[in-house]
């Protein structure tokens, strides 16, 4: 169950009205010109949604994944590969999110645009059969069984910070492995300079490819330089809290890049394309001034509008938000800094 409170946004910095969903939304606001009337009067009268989760009362729907999946994953290694482990949250302040939440409270614009709308409506996505298409600059491209992608790999368990543009964030234990390892199985050539990735359409299971409001040209499509991929810290996930993730959490792969904004980690991956110039991604093709191709967290670029400074550790609760000092990459500065050294990161935002 959702308790739902509706509080007054006194401070632009707290406002997730600002947010990704609301470009998907634009067409529907424009529509309804109550609704665009007070999304426009900032620090106003504007009301912001805010969820608190009844975590006893929610249920966790595992995608129907197969059984060997299942326990592949709970047979993870808890172990963390060497040199990640400075990068685990260990401090009492960094504890997990509930499961409850993170499986609760999702973007996943394919199923909706309100924050629960994915873990309503994505026990719905056949995950089994799945298969992966390998493309582009690469030796050995083929459409390729969620099996064959998985069964080489062993997988381990890594708790990552998510932190999301609209300034909330959680720490989540993945289940999963390395990209690096996966994308060299494939043999890129030396003209892949880039990798894409793109989730299913299938409007008929995720409602929202469907609205007529959306704003989002389908596929959701991410990417990554070849460089960045490549970095241990990458990873790709099968799992979370030690079971097969849930289809509102991106069943049965997808992609975590903990040192980026949320919206990189893209979810539901059907196919893995190797190019050689820079993929656009979605959220460029829908506002390139806002949200950049980098997207590594930065406390010291802001959104256009609103602060990246802080951020909300969710859950909070009715006492407190929760707030925090965001990290230069995340808190993953120290691994990845150098990917970018030379940079400027307020041009490659
Ligand atoms: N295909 C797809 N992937 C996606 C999204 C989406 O809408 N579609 N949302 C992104 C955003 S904005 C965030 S913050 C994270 C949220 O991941 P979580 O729901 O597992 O916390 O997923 C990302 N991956
Ligand atoms: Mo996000």
């Amino acid at each position: 169950m959702l308790i739902i409170k509706n509080s007054k946004v006194d401070d632009v910095k707290n406002s997730e009205i600002t947010s990704e969903a609301e470009y998907l939304n634009r067409r529907k606001f424009l529509g309804k010109s109550a609704v665009f009337a007070a999304s426009t009067l900032v620090g106003g009268s504007l009301v912001l949604k805010e969820q608190v989760l009844n975590a006893q009362t929610l249920s966790t729907q595992s995608a129907r994944v197969p059984a060997w999946l299942g326990s592949k994953v709970a047979g993870s290694r808890t172990e963390l590969s060497a040199g990640l482990a400075d990068a685990t949250p260990r401090n009492d302040a960094e504890q997990l999110t509930p499961e409850e939440y993170a499986t609760a409270y999702n973007n996943f614009y394919e199923f909706g645009t309100d924050k629960e709308d994915p873990a309503r409506l994505a026990g719905k996505l056949t995950t089994d059969p799945w298969s992966v298409k390998i493309s582009g600059e690469v030796a050995k491209p083929g459409e390729y069984t969620l099996e064959d992608i998985l069964k080489p790999h062993d997988f381990e368990e890594r708790i990552y910070r998510l932190r999301c543009v609209e300034a909330w964030s959680m720490v989540i234990p993945w289940v999963g492995f390395s990209l690096e390892k996966l994308l060299k199985r494939f043999g890129p050539t030396g003209n892949a300079k880039y990798v894409q990735f793109i989730t299913l359409v299938r409007p008929n299971e995720m409602p929202g490819q469907n609205s007529l409001f959306s704003t989002i040209k389908w596929p959701y499509r991410e990417a990554l330089r070849l460089d960045e991929a490549y970095h241990p810290l990458a990873m790709l996930a099968v799992g979370m809290y030690g079971k097969p993730l849930p289809g509102q959490n991106g069943a049965p792969l997808r992609l975590i890049v903990p040192w980026k904004y949320g919206f990189k980690s893209i979810k539901s991956i059907v196919e893995i394309r190797f190019t050689e110039k820079q993929p656009k991604t979605s959220w460029q093709s829908i506002a390139a001034g806002e949200y950049g191709f980098y997207a590594n967290v930065n406390p010291y670029v802001d959104h256009p509008r609103w602060s990246q400074a802080t951020e909300r550790r969710l859950p909070g609760s009715l006492f407190s938000s929760n707030r925090m000092d965001t990290r230069m990459f995340n808190g993953y500065g120290e691994q990845v800094a150098s990917l970018y050294s030379g940079m400027d990161l307020k041009r490659y935002y």
